[in-house]
């Protein structure tokens, strides 16, 4: 049989199920990240399982996200990630080194291998042909203690690239190209797996930009082949010993297949306020704006900066604009430095920002009031910025370059230089990147630990009848940035649930916290795609520790949907979709039989008994999903399967 890459790939690491789309399946992992948002309760995790080595292959700490230390807590955090990773084994890339998915690019990622990683964006490693995941934090400490991952067999969807891209039009054009036509919220349970001619004209990092915002297609991941371009890559970064070639067979199949012709693809931009409101840039050019930036883990390589270098080049960022540019890596900004890119760009008025995630995930650099901003990121959810009214677009390096110039939405096409090819100066030193003690050095290694830093709290185990005050009804696209929002006021609390709770849907529904805690225990009504973009689990951890016991919508993004089960939190969808319009906020449900049905069936009755009405609800949970309900969440079901 013909196969695709995606298949090959998942067939050698196969370790349980049976590959047919929509099936549950089992898989090695090879390699495992998280940064530091995500990482401490990762770790706290990971310690409470009680295992003394990753089991990995390799293993990574990284610290990206917040690093702007205001007080004890964020260094703290640090801290503890480092001691952390010297005991258990793991590699920690200090701060400043760089955001994780750009540097686990240039120096850790590897054809052929799976990764899984506790950010959305770990598909980013696609563009090197890896099956790379993103996850809640829970299931990179399962994955690091050796267990297998479970996922849905996806579909895999073929994306056929002819043509190249023609002047000053983008790899990010593309992946808005295919968000535009894919929307957000159709991407689950499915692998885009590009192929064709076009895929010779794309570098590793111009093919990491596709694969790093597949993430907002809600796709489990995107791949590019292995061939002589990335062979090239890994011998600029000193690591071709790792190549391999991989691609699909000759003539395999795909579930559907989309056609992309580089040729015609022009400048795109997002539009406020989601990724998918996607226009050429041609249709909204002159609207003003107060700001742009360029970095994040979608556009921070060498050639991103290099281009917008070019294009201001001897000129001067319009009055009306800041300009923020994040190096991706310390690799990228050394590089730049030696290039005279960062040179250009300072002296052309640009904020020269840390190597890190930054503005992307609303640490610092929040523009004005209801002002504009062009950003080279990859989300621009309603806030996300820090500045509430603000409105995000996202564009290419190209556009947002062209754009901070004439202070308004511009076409690149406007200004066309020529694209230089910066990556003959990488400049290779991973001095800021800290290898793992050796084991028998186990005991006598201390893990520092902050006041902020609190054990993980467990769920309690699923009660066999509750009644549940419904404590929010939301829309669709609801995104865990709307759920645990981030910033710098919150992200300090990632390792301490009791104090982050305080926040969850604080924008959306103010109140929601005294509201959970009056009632004891809560559900909650979603619209579609409930829960898409971050890997947060603390957008489930938060709600489970708010004493939420079901989450009903009409359907789920896939890392939230798995974080809710982790937590012990049932993912129901409505039987009877109309069902939605009868239920508000406030309102009491009786569940009756909610384990026995969640045991038994598919269906789970709920009762509001004021009217006698009673509704019933949907699981698609598989024996282990069912065992994690009953159990409350991931953690009690390991201590009940260690202690007999
Ligand atoms: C994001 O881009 O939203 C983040 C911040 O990187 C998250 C992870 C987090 O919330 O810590 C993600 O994408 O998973
Ligand atoms: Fe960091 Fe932004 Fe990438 Fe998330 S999307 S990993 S916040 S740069």
């Amino acid at each position: 049989m013909k196969k695709n890459l995606t298949r090959k790939i998942i067939e050698r690491h196969l370790v349980s199920g049976e590959m047919t789309a929509g099936k549950e399946i089992g898989i090695k992992i090879d390699q495992t990240l998280t940064q530091d948002a995500t990482g401490t309760m990762v770790y706290l995790q990971f310690e409470a399982i009680g295992i003394k080595r990753v089991r990995t292959e390799l293993s990574v700490s990284y610290v990206d996200h917040n690093t702007i230390q205001t007080d004890f807590k964020n260094p703290d955090d640090h801290l503890f990630l480092q001691s952390f990773a010297k005991k258990y084994g793991l590699y920690f890339s200090r701060p400043g080194n760089g955001i994780c998915h750009q540097v686990h690019l240039e120096r850790f990622g590897l054809p052929g291998k799976t990764l899984l990683g506790s950010d959305s964006h770990t598909p980013t490693g696609g563009g090197l042909g890896m099956l790379a995941i993103g996850a809640g934090g829970l299931d990179i400490a399962c994955a690091m203690a050796g267990a297998p991952f479970t996922l849905t067999m996806p579909k895999v969807i073929g994306i056929h690239l002819t043509g190249a891209l023609q002047p000053m039009c983008s790899a990010k054009d593309v992946i808005l190209e295919l968000l535009r036509r894919c929307t957000v919220k159709n991407g689950v349970g499915k692998v885009f797996e590009y192929y064709g001619e076009g895929v010779k004209t794309l570098s590793v990092p111009q093919r990491a930009t596709i694969t790093n915002m597949g993430a907002e297609l809600g796709v489990t991941t995107s791949v590019f082949p292995s061939d002589e371009i990335t062979r090239e890559w890994l011998k600029l970064q000193e690591r071709e010993s790792g190549w391999v070639e991989l691609k699909g067979d000759e003539g395999c199949s795909y579930d559907e297949i989309i056609e992309i012709d580089l040729n015609k693809i022009e400048p795109m931009v997002a539009q406020p306020h989601m990724p998918d409101l996607v226009v050429p840039v041609r249709e909204i050019e002159g609207k003003p704006i107060v700001q742009a930036a360029i970095g994040s883990c979608t556009n921070s390589s060498i050639n991103d900066l290099g281009i917008a270098a070019d294009i201001l080049d001897g000129r001067t960022v319009a009055p009306n604009v800041s300009l923020g540019v994040s190096p991706g890596s310390k690799q990228v900004y050394t590089s730049a430095i030696e290039a005279g890119i960062i040179k250009k760009l300072v002296k052309s008025g640009a904020r020269i920002l840390e190597s890190a995630c930054g503005p992307c995930i609303g640490m610092g650099f929040a523009p004005a009031s209801k002002g504009a901003s062009i950003r080279t990121f990859n989300r621009n959810f309603k806030g996300r910025s820090g500045t509430a009214d603000a409105e995000i677009y996202l564009a290419s390096p190209e556009t947002a370059a062209a754009s901070a110039l004439f202070g308004c939405i511009t076409d690149p096409r406007k200004v066309p230089v020529k694209m230089t090819d910066y990556t003959s100066k990488t400049e290779i030193n991973d001095n800021m990147i800290i290898p793992p003690a050796p084991a028998d050095k186990f005991d006598s290694l201390e893990i520092i630990r902050g006041p902020n830093i609190k054990p993980c709290p467990k769920a309690v185990p699923a009660p066999a009848e509750f009644e549940a005050e419904i404590l929010i009804k939301t829309g669709d696209n609801i995104t865990t940035d709307h759920i645990m929002p981030a910033g710098t006021r919150v992200l300090p609390y990632r390792s301490n649930i009791p104090e982050i709770a305080k926040f969850v849907f604080e924008a959306v529904s103010p109140g929601f916290y005294d509201r959970a805690k009056k009632a004891g225990t809560g559900v909650i009504i979603g619209g579609e795609n409930y829960g898409q973009g971050s890997s947060r689990e603390h957008a489930a951890l938060a709600p489970m520790y708010l004493g939420v016991k079901a989450v009903i919508t009409k359907s789920f993004a896939r890392i939230h949907k798995a974080n809710l089960v982790n937590f012990g939190i049932a993912p129901l969808t409505f039987e009877n979709p109309a069902d939605y319009d009868l239920l508000e906020q406030g309102m009491s449900l009786y569940f009756p039989s909610f384990m026995d049905d969640i045991r038994n069936g598919k269906r789970v009755k709920a009762v509001d008994r004021k009217s006698g009405r009673e509704f019933y609800f949907l699981h698609d949970l598989e024996e282990k999903g069912v065992s994690l309900i009953e159990a409350g969440g991931m953690l009690n079901y390991i201590f009940k399967r260690q202690n007999g």
